[in-house]
């Protein structure tokens, strides 16, 4: 297994002496009757601004969470894999893997991908990425404790573990980039058209920092966060399973044929190929708010069907079907485009302006002296609370934006927001939505009162939870680091 290792790769070190290991240890000699090799560790990830436009081409600011997705390992003499959780309720799994283009990844009969999927997504990718030249196979045993289909990103955490675990196994270096890369395009086999956020930050995040993560090439540069600020995230109790949806890849359509016809319409593409929001703008060389000027100008209906669509793109249905579409958007007939690309344009900006006023914090320490949203200047002993502020009014826009141009939100969401609102603190919904928790921005020394509130008020008034397992979905987080691989040293 690999021991020189730089620091552009996946850190490897000795194996935590902790309770979960050892059960995890204990978990896997019953399942299979031998000791793990290594182990592998992959957290999941609030997103803090910036929804639903890395598929757009745009930077995102995501942090890694505490929680994670960790996986024990051994290898086989044969080319195998046999999957096991600790938890009882996801069910064994054996399957070869002779190559990747036996590994087939099929949901159940409503359309919902079985847990194992996740890991068949992570090990299918390794072996195409590999050639299918592999010298061994692999059991793994899995403890997930990121919650599931909650928009912490559980899902990245796992295909990314078990993409890892495969080429650590067979002995292969990979940079971070080039891992997070691979298992992006991993995940998409499980049918959602990610844009690459969950597992950039799973392997770049570093600890007490939020990323500002850019594509092509991907590249991830810290973010300080102000002094005084907390990041709090409260369960919506309302579950949702990305790949078991169309919401998802409708979206991802949506902004595809949105940035074709802005595109067109401006003059800036020629070819057939699928041109990103992102793209249209670098070709216009247009800002982003000229960018929404043209959304207006190109895009002023509020449903477009799928014929308005083809006559403006001069394209038959079918072309076009094969060209932006996926499996399970295919028989779609009506599209929201105007909305859609509003969303994104809007949301970039708002992730440059929060990138903009932490680095006016992190410049000035707590004594700030800038501009804030508003253009006016903060004095040097203005405090950090006009800038958590500021960042805190660009997260309650993103979130209106996702709830009323992006409509992904859900109730439960919505009246998570409006409750902070009541206390004066700022929050949106993070990850894909439909379901899943609020980030929310709260100045330190309110968060032991924000999070009493939202327990009694939400869980306990609303949700008629028990008070003591209300505490379990509210929590206060602090970065933490990325995948990290363990071995006996
Ligand atoms: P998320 O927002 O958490 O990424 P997704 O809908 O993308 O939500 O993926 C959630 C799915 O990932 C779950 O339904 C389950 O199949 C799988 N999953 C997540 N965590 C675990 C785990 N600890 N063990 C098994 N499967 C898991
Ligand atoms: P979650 O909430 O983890 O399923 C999804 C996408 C991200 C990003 C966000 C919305 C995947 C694996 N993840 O996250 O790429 O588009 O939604 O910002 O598809
Ligand atoms: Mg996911």
């Amino acid at each position: 297994m690999s021991a020189n290792v730089t620091s552009d790769e996946v850190p490897v070190t000795g194996i935590p002496d902790n309770e979960r290991i050892k059960r995890l240890k204990q978990h896997f000699s019953q399942e299979f009757g031998c000791e793990p090799l290594f182990f592998v560790r992959v957290p999941g990830r609030v997103n803090l601004i910036g929804e639903h436009i890395d598929y757009c081409g745009y930077p995102v600011l995501p942090m890694a969470l505490e929680q994670d997705i960790l996986i024990a390992a051994a290898t086989l003499n044969k080319p195998e894999l046999h999957v096991r959780n600790i938890n009882n309720k996801y069910v064994n799994y054996n399957t070869e893997i002779k190559s990747c283009e036996n590994i087939d990844i099929v949901a159940d009969p409503n359309g919902k991908p079985f847990w194992y999927n996740y890991v068949l997504c992570g090990v299918k990718g390794a072996l195409e990425f590999l050639g299918d030249k592999i010298t061994n196979g692999l059991q793994l045993c899995v403890d997930g404790i990121v919650p599931p289909a909650s928009g912490l990103s559980s899902s990245s955490a796992l295909v990314s573990a078990a993409c890892l675990a495969l080429l650590y196994a067979q002995n292969v270096p990979l940079s971070k980039t080039e891992i997070a890369s691979l298992c992006a395009k991993c995940e998409r086999y499980i049918g959602t058209q990610g844009g690459g956020m969950d597992q950039a930050i799973a392997f770049l995040a570093e600890k007490n920092c939020a990323q500002y993560i850019t594509w092509q090439p991907l590249k991830a540069t810290p973010v300080a966060l102000p002094e005084n600020a907390a990041f709090v995230v409260a369960h919506s109790l309302a579950e949702a399973n990305k790949a078991a949806t169309n919401y998802y890849n409708r979206r991802v359509i949506e902004c595809r044929l949105a940035a074709k016809i802005i595109a067109t319409c401006a003059g800036a593409v020629t070819d057939k190929k699928i041109i990103t929001f992102s793209q249209v703008q670098n070709k216009l060389d247009n800002t982003l708010e000229e960018m929404v000027n043209l959304v207006h100008k190109y895009l002023p209906k509020d449903i477009y069907t799928k014929e308005e669509v083809c006559d403006i793109l001069n394209v038959n249905a079918e072309e076009l079907e094969q060209l932006f579409f996926t499996p399970n958007t295919k028989h779609l007939t009506e599209f929201k485009l105007k909305q859609r690309a509003l969303h994104v344009y809007e949301e970039a900006k708002r992730v440059e302006d929060f990138r903009k006023h932490c680095s006016l914090s992190a410049s000035n320490g707590s004594g700030l002296n800038g501009v804030n949203g508003n253009g006016a200047i903060v004095s040097d002993n203005g405090d950090c609370d006009e800038i958590i502020r500021v960042l805190g009014e660009l997260m309650s826009s993103s979130h209106e934006s996702l709830k009323n141009l992006y409509e992904c939100s859900h109730e439960n969401l919505d009246r998570l927001v409006s409750l902070s609102k009541e206390m004066n603190i700022h929050s949106r919904l993070t990850g894909a939505g439909w379901g899943g928790c609020i980030i929310a921005l709260c100045p330190k020394e309110k968060v032991a009162k924000y999070i009493d509130m939202l327990i009694d008020k939400f869980y306990v008034k609303h949700c008629n939870i028990d008070i003591i397992k209300a505490a379990s979905y509210v929590f206060a987080t602090t970065p933490n680091h990325g995948a990290e691989i363990y071995v006996e040293k």
